[in-house]
């Protein structure tokens, strides 16, 4: 009976299967099943915490990303490119923030771009820094950081977020923007030139991120927010669809733009390497696994493989973030297992040269 009323309407009706089962003395005390992590995540609303579920109430079953507020660019006067001035305040498990911390290795920016990596669990009140002290603000949840930066901000709080220690704000919290300065502006004091947005590749690489994070990144999560059976089936096709897609390329070139490796690359990545052990179980998307591609399990080794990337790589933090952080997906916040996973194994795209 009570399968059957989250069955038909799931969403809306959790608070009322869980109260149900807590009066039938059929749900524990736990910490993670308690009221407010039932509520799931909240944001900002005129600098004040509300929490609110994202809801897909006036978007017929869909999950809708909100856009990223703070959208400043490091380079100008506003913010000039300057080592140890800013601080980059990340997630481990967030596939948008890896994207940061990769970047921020490749482009040998850890010297002058000091961390933060919030707690895996994103429980009440958001993000938190858990045991690890925020040395730059000295605050304990994320959603402070933002407050600082506007004390009447309104929005989801997320990672990563690009803060100035200096004027003491968010310079920017999109991490396809911040990818982008680190890509190039701070070349002059690295010296390191390489170039993961070459001039000649942009339209090419831009439509890519488009594609990939359409039907893929955001793909994944549309797939696994949704709340109506066919907007999930239609999400789940285009997931599939797009990994055939790229599957075929990739039998004929070494990286999506050819044999150059790009900024899209390390896009599509971060999702990849949250295939298998999370979104085709925790998000359904389960048609296939990576693992059952040929050419995308072999790509996926080959980027895992590239020097800097394991650092950037927190399997067990992925893991606890998503499998405890959404109890309306996954309610007794069980961790699983597997899949055991080896993305050191030998690969076979070395034979694109
Ligand atoms: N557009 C943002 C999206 C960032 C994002 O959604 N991060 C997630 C973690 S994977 C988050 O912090 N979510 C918290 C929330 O939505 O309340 C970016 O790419 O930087």
């Amino acid at each position: 009976m009570q399968a059957a009323i989250i069955i038909s309407r799931p969403y809306l009706n959790l608070a009322c299967y869980f109260s149900l089962r807590r009066k039938s003395g059929k749900l524990g005390s736990s910490n993670f099943l308690n009221q407010q992590n039932l509520m799931g995540i909240g944001l900002l609303v005129k600098g004040k915490w509300v929490n609110q579920p994202y809801s897909t109430k006036k978007t017929e079953g869909k999950f809708k990303r909100a856009s990223s507020v703070f959208r400043n660019w490091i380079g100008g006067q506003s913010f000039p490119a300057e080592a140890h001035r800013y601080h980059l305040y990340v997630s481990y498990a967030c596939p948008w923030a890896h994207r940061t911390l990769l970047f921020r290795y490749f482009k040998q920016l850890e010297k002058l771009i000091t961390l933060t990596v919030v707690h895996p669990h994103m429980g009440d009140k958001g993000w938190s820094f858990g045991e690890e002290v925020d040395v730059v603000n000295n605050k304990k949840k994320l959603y402070e950081i933002y407050l600082l930066a506007d004390p009447s901000y309104s929005g989801r709080v997320t990672v990563p977020v690009l803060w100035d220690k200096k004027t003491k704000t968010i310079v920017n919290n999109e991490s396809a923007e911040i990818i982008r300065m680190f890509n190039s502006a701070f070349n002059h004091i690295t010296g390191n030139q390489d170039d993961y947005y070459p001039v000649h590749l942009r339209d090419d690489i831009d439509k890519t991120n488009d594609f990939v994070y359409n039907n893929i990144n955001n793909g994944v999560y549309k797939a696994g927010f949704a709340t109506q059976q066919n907007v999930y089936d239609k999400e789940v096709k285009a997931v599939f669809n797009a990994l055939d897609y790229i599957e075929n390329t990739l039998a004929k070139q070494r990286y999506l733009l050819g044999n150059t490796i790009t900024e899209a690359d390390w896009r599509l990545f971060t999702t990849l390497l949250r295939f298998d052990p999370v979104y085709y179980t925790h998000f359904k998307c389960n048609l296939k696994r990576i693992a059952d591609y040929p050419q995308l399990r072999n790509y996926l080794r080959d980027l895992y493989q590239k020097k800097h990337v394991h650092k950037s790589v927190n399997m067990s933090h992925i893991k606890e973030h998503y499998y405890t952080s959404h109890p309306h997906l996954n309610p007794s916040g069980i961790i699983p297992l597997g899949p055991h996973l080896d993305y050191d194994a030998p690969h076979d795209r070395d034979r694109f040269g």
